[in-house]
C-alpha cells in the first residue's frame, strides 16, 4: 500500500489551456506579468508550504504547461519567470486552434455546459481538432512527467488529457478540476455517443475529478454510469483500469488578500474617487466578463423594474455595471454587446435626470485595486448569471466587506449559491424577485447585513484558496492509496497459486459458495439463472475433494431441485434452512409468517409505482427486485420503500437487507454468517474457503475467522480480502482447485 503523504511529492505539474502569465513583445523585447488570479497563487503557496513540509526541501519548482508561443528556455530565463515558475508551452498551430479552443471548447462545450444547447454548435472537424490539441499537450507533458509528480489538469480543454497521462504513466498521481458546471445526465447526453464516452473515459484516467458543487459532481457520476455502466460506489468509479474519485472541492478565494487590500493607501486612492462620485448615494455593482451565461439582459430588466415598483428610489441609487472585455471579435458576442449597451441607453435615457444617471456602464478591466475599492464601497453585489460554475466575484464582495457592510443578491444558479445561502438568492429569470431583492438587500438593517456576512466570511476564511489546493492534493493521495489497496485485493495467479497450495494441504477443507451472481451469473429474473448441468458436475466434482456448501438466498426447492444428487449443504433463504449433507431439510425460523401480511402490500405498492420491479416470495422473505427497472427512479423508489418498511418493523423481529438491485425483509436472528458458523461449529475446518457477491454475502466473510480466504466477486467495497472481477473467473478458480487436488490424490 502507498503510504505516500503530500510532502512525498516533489513537484507540483500544472497543466492549463493558459500560462500563468501575460507576455508582451515590444521594440524586440519580451516581458511577463503573472496573472493575479487565485490559481495562480494558491498553486505557489502549495509548493512553498509542501516545501516546509519535506524537512529536506526536495520541493522543486511548479512546473506550469499552458499553451505558449515563445521557447521554453527564453520564457524561463525572464526573470518575472525565474522566481516563481518553469513554464513549458505548447505550440498549438492557429489552424487546430481555431476548431479546439473556438470551436469545440468555446462553441459546443461552453454552451451546452452552461445549459444553453440551442447555441451549441457541433462543427465540422471541431472534435478532431479537441483531440489534436490534447495530444499536443500531452506530447509536452510527457517529456516532463516523473515519478514523484503530482500532476494537476484543469478545465474543460483538457478533458482528454487524463487518460493520455494514465496510460503511459499507470503509477502518476492525477487530479483534474473543472471550473465550469458539469451538466446534468440529459444535457450532457445532447453530445454525440463518441463525444461522450471520450470526454468521460478522458476524465477517468485522473485520481480525482475534481467539481465546484455536489450536483456537478453527480452529475458526472451519473453520466458515467449511464454512458459507461461502471460501477460506482461512494463516489468512486471502478472497471477495468479504472478506480476514480469525483467530489466536490468548491473552488475559493485568496481571503486575506481581498479583506486586508481595501485598507491599503492604493486602495484608498479609488475608494475617495467613488466617495466623490456617489455621494450620499446608494452604489449598486456588478463585474462579469461579456458573455451571454452572465444574464446582464436580465438583470438590466430588474434594476429597471426596481426603479419603476420603487419610485422613491430613483435619484437615489446608482447602478455601476463593470462588463469586462471578452471573445468581442466574434460577431455574436458584438451583438449583445450592441444591445446590451442600447439598453443601458434606454433606461438611463427614460430614468436619468441632469444630475444623476441610474446606470454607469464600463466596458473595461479594472485595476486591482479599483476593483477592491469597488466592493468596500458597494451597498449591493447583484451577481446574476444564468448560470455560473463558482462566481468568484461573489466571494471577493463579501471578504471585502468591513464596518460599512453591504449585501450580496447571487443568483441561485451560480455554484457559489450553494455556500452562500445567507446572501440574497434569486433566480436570474424571475425579473419581479430581483426587483424586490435590490429593494431588501438595499434597505436591510446592518446588524441582519452583518449576521449574514459574518457567517459567509468566516466560510471564506476558514475554506480559503490555500485550503481548496490542499484539499485537492492530500484527497488525490488517499485515492491513489486506495486505488493501489485496491488492487492488491484484485486476485493475480500468484494468490490463486497460494490459495491452491494450502487447500491442497489442508485435511478437511470447507467452501461456501453462494448461488446467483458466484456460481452462475446474474440474469433478469431470477428463474431464468439456472445451472447448466457443467455446473452441476462442477458442484459434484467440488463435493468429491472438500466439504461444499452452496449458501444461497434461493428456497429450499431450487436447491433441492437442482443439487440434491450432489453430496453437499445446502443453505437456503440466506441462512433460513441448512439441510446438511444427505440429511434433512432444518430451520432457523420460527413458524409465524403472518409478517408478511402487512409487508406485501407495501411492496405491491412500489411494483406498480415502478415498472420492470417485481415482489418475489419465499418462506422466510418477501424481496422487491429492480434490476430490470430503471436506474434512476428505481434507486429513488428504493430508498422510499426502504425508509417506509424500516418504520413499519419497528419492534418486530424483522430485518431488512438491501442487496444488489433488491430490498428484502426477512426474520431476524440468522443469516449467512450464522448459518456458516454452524456449519463450522465442529471446529475441524483446517481451510475455510466463501465466495460471494451480495451484499448478505458480507455477512459471511464477517462471520468466518481471519484464517479464512474470503473473495467477493465485483468491486467495491467489501469485508471479503479478495476480489475477482467477475463471476466467470469463479468457475476457472474452481476448476483449478479441483484439478489440484484430484491430481494430488488428496481427498
Ligand atoms: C471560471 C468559471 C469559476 C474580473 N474582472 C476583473 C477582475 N476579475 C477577476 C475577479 C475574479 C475573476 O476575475 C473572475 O472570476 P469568475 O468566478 O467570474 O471566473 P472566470 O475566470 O470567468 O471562470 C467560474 C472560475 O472559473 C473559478 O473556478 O468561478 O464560474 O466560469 O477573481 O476578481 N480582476 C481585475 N479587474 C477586472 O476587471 N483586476
Amino acid at each position: 500500500m502507498s503510504k505516500s503523504k503530500p510532502s512525498d511529492f516533489t513537484r507540483i505539474v500544472i497543466v492549463a489551456y493558459r500560462l500563468p502569465f501575460t507576455l508582451k513583445h515590444r521594440n524586440g523585447k519580451l516581458t511577463a506579468v503573472q496573472n493575479t488570479g487565485g490559481l495562480v497563487s494558491a498553486v505557489l503557496s502549495l509548493t512553498q508550504r509542501m516545501k516546509s513540509e519535506s524537512e529536506n526541501e526536495t520541493m522543486e519548482k511548479t512546473v506550469w504547461v499552458g499553451k505558449g508561443e515563445y521557447d521554453n528556455e527564453r520564457l524561463n530565463s525572464l526573470p518575472e519567470v525565474k522566481e516563481t515558475f518553469e513554464l513549458s508551452s505548447v505550440r498549438i498551430p492557429d489552424s487546430v486552434n481555431e476548431k479546439f479552443y473556438g470551436g469545440f471548447c468555446n462553441d459546443l462545450i461552453w454552451p451546452l455546459f452552461h445549459y444553453f444547447p440551442s447555441m451549441a454548435v457541433f462543427g465540422q472537424g471541431y472534435f478532431e481538432s479537441y483531440k489534436k490539441a490534447n495530444e499536443l499537450f500531452y506530447k509536452e507533458l510527457r517529456k516532463i512527467i516523473r515519478p514523484g509528480d503530482f500532476v494537476w489538469i484543469h478545465d474543460y480543454q483538457l478533458f482528454l488529457l487524463p487518460a493520455m497521462v494514465r496510460e503511459e504513466f499507470p503509477e502518476a498521481s492525477v487530479a483534474f478540476f473543472l471550473h465550469i458546471p458539469f451538466p446534468s445526465y440529459e444535457v450532457f447526453r445532447i453530445m454525440p455517443d463518441g463525444y461522450q464516452k471520450a470526454i468521460l473515459q478522458g476524465l477517468l484516467g485522473a485520481d480525482l475529478i475534481g467539481f465546484h458543487t455536489h450536483d456537478y459532481a453527480q452529475h458526472f457520476l451519473k453520466s458515467v454510469r449511464r454512458c459507461l455502466g461502471y460501477d460506482i460506489s461512494l463516489n468512486t468509479v471502478t472497471a477495468e483500469d479504472v478506480y476514480s474519485r469525483a467530489d466536490a472541492f468548491p473552488i475559493s478565494i485568496d481571503y486575506n488578500k481581498f479583506h486586508d487590500s481595501v485598507l491599503l493607501p492604493e486602495t484608498e486612492k479609488y475608494i475617495s474617487r467613488i466617495r466623490k462620485q456617489k455621494r450620499d448615494r446608494l452604489l449598486i455593482f456588478s463585474v462579469d466578463r461579456l458573455d451571454y451565461t452572465k444574464g446582464f439582459l436580465n438583470r438590466l430588466s430588474a434594476f429597471e423594474l426596481f426603479l419603476e415598483r420603487y419610485p422613491g428610489m430613483r435619484g437615489r441609487v446608482i447602478f455601476n455595471m463593470v462588463m469586462v472585455p471578452s471573445r468581442d471579435t466574434i460577431v455574436r458576442y458584438q451583438e449583445m454587446k450592441k444591445e446590451i449597451e442600447a439598453t443601458v441607453g434606454r433606461i438611463n435615457g427614460k430614468y436619468g435626470t441632469l444630475d444623476w444617471n441610474p446606470i454607469i456602464y464600463q466596458y473595461r478591466s479594472l485595476k486591482f485595486n479599483e476593483l477592491v475599492a469597488l466592493y468596500s464601497h458597494s451597498d449591493v453585489g447583484l451577481l446574476t448569471p444564468l448560470r455560473d460554475g463558482m462566481n468568484l466575484v461573489a466571494k471577493e464582495y463579501v471578504a471585502a466587506q468591513h464596518k460599512r457592510a453591504g449585501m450580496l443578491i447571487l443568483s441561485e444558479l451560480a455554484g457559489a449559491a450553494a455556500e452562500m445561502g445567507e446572501s440574497v438568492l434569486v433566480n436570474p429569470s424571475d425579473i419581479g424577485q430581483m426587483a424586490d431583492a435590490i429593494h431588501e438587500a438595499l434597505t436591510m438593517k446592518d446588524d441582519e447585513k452583518h449576521k449574514r456576512l459574518e457567517a459567509m466570511k468566516n466560510r471564506i476564511r476558514e475554506y480559503d484558496v490555500f485550503s481548496w489546493a490542499d484539499d485537492i492534493l492530500r484527497t488525490t493521495v488517499k485515492v491513489k492509496a486506495d486505488r493501489e489497496s485496491y488492487r492488491i485485493r484484485l486476485i493475480n495467479k500468484d494468490i490463486e497459486d497460494r490459495i491452491i497450495t494450502s487447500f491442497c494441504k489442508a485435511a478437511s477443507p470447507v467452501l461456501f459458495l453462494d448461488y446467483d451472481g458466484t456460481l452462475v451469473p446474474i440474469r433478469e429474473l431470477p428463474e431464468l439463472a439456472v445451472p447448466e448441468t457443467t455446473l452441476v458436475d462442477l458442484t459434484a466434482r467440488l463435493a468429491s475433494v472438500t466439504e461444499l456448501v452452496i449458501i444461497s438466498g434461493r428456497n429450499r426447492d431450487f436447491l433441492d431441485r437442482w443439487f440434491s444428487e450432489v453430496n453437499v449443504t445446502l443453505v437456503a433463504e440466506h441462512g433460513a434452512f441448512i439441510r446438511y449433507a444427505g440429511g434433512e431439510w432444518e430451520s432457523s425460523l420460527g413458524q409465524d409468517a403472518t409478517w408478511k401480511e402487512g409487508i406485501m402490500p407495501v411492496m405491491s405498492r412500489f411494483t406498480n409505482r415502478c415498472k420492470g420491479s417485481f415482489v418475489e416470495e419465499k418462506r422466510a422473505s418477501l424481496s422487491w427486485h429492480y434490476r430490470n427497472a430503471d436506474e434512476d427512479l428505481s434507486a429513488l423508489r428504493a430508498i422510499e420503500l426502504k425508509s417506509e418498511l424500516e418504520e413499519m418493523i419497528l419492534n418486530m423481529p424483522l430485518q431488512i437487507i438491501d442487496g444488489h438491485k433488491v430490498v428484502e425483509v426477512k426474520m431476524a436472528g440468522y443469516n449467512k454468517g450464522t448459518a456458516a458458523m454452524k456449519v463450522t461449529a465442529s471446529g475441524r475446518n483446517d481451510f475455510v474457503l466463501a465466495i460471494g457477491d451480495d451484499k448478505t454475502d458480507e455477512e459471511l466473510f464477517a462471520a468466518l475467522p481471519d484464517s479464512a480466504v474470503t473473495i467477493k466477486v465485483g468491486k467495491g467495497p467489501t469485508n471479503a480480502t479478495y476480489n475477482f472481477t467477475k463471476q466467470t473467473s469463479v468457475t476457472r478458480f474452481l476448476e483449478r482447485m479441483i484439478e489440484a487436488r484430484e491430481k494430488q490424490e488428496c481427498s
